[in-house]
């Protein structure tokens, strides 16, 4: 009685190690982005890449999900978020002092008006597109939510590698985004071992920073708690 008992546990052991070694090897997408600089430039931010594969053929519907962004320190925390379109992001204020998040997007432009610690605001991202977020009150608060129409979307580490996980063979349109540079696309084909070793680089070696204006599109005052 007691040998039998092993056995079986053995091999259950066994058909679900097989399992989980076919379901990584067929899809999974990963590589690794850097990002050319001006001469003596380093690049700290490459967590703020985001890459997504749409699929050429027929389009699987994304769910939407639910996310966070954090107000703290007078910065969106993480300054950039990727979800898919149609989304719901809230804003959390967790400064002792009065925070707004607005977007100018053309595609979908917002404003929580002003709100204080402990509170959120919500926002659904329906379209897709590239929202820059801002803050009326604080001009330095930049930050970014990428709304995506795949659920095949990842940010990178520190270091620009990127995974995406559970992607089905076929052909992708892949997009990789960062802030200081031009968004890059390719096309690429995922088979059954997946796709691995993607290298891209990224050009940042034009880029310059500009104050955005207010939410009335003017400047910012020095004050900054106009709102
Ligand atoms: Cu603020």
């Amino acid at each position: 009685m007691a040998k039998r008992h092993f056995s079986l546990v053995t091999h259950g052991f066994v058909v679900l190690g097989l399992w989980a070694g076919l379901a990584d090897a067929q899809s999974t997408v990963n590589g690794q982005v850097s990002i050319a600089e001006r001469p003596g430039g380093r690049t700290d931010d490459l967590a703020n890449v985001v890459v997504y594969l749409e699929p050429t053929g027929p389009r699987p519907k994304p769910g939407s999900a639910a996310a966070v962004v954090t107000l703290q320190g007078r910065q969106f925390s993480p300054r950039i978020r990727v979800v898919t379109a149609g989304s719901t992001v809230a804003f959390t204020n967790q400064d002792a002092f009065n925070h707004n998040v607005f977007s100018k997007a053309t595609h979908g432009p917002f404003d929580t008006q002003s709100y204080g610690r402990g509170k959120a605001r919500e926002h659904v991202f329906r379209a897709p597109g590239v929202y820059p977020i801002y803050c009326n009150v604080h001009p330095r608060m930049t930050g970014y939510v990428i709304a995506v129409s795949t659920p095949y979307h990842a940010q990178a580490g520190a270091d620009g590698r990127f995974t995406i996980a559970d992607v089905p063979p076929g052909s992708y349109r892949m997009t990789i985004w960062h802030d200081r540079a031009a968004p890059q696309s390719a096309t690429i084909t995922v088979d059954a071992g997946g796709a691995a070793g993607l290298r891209y680089q990224l050009d940042a070696r034009t880029y310059h920073f500009v104050q955005h204006k207010n939410k009335f599109g003017r400047d910012y005052t020095s004050g900054g708690d106009v709102y």
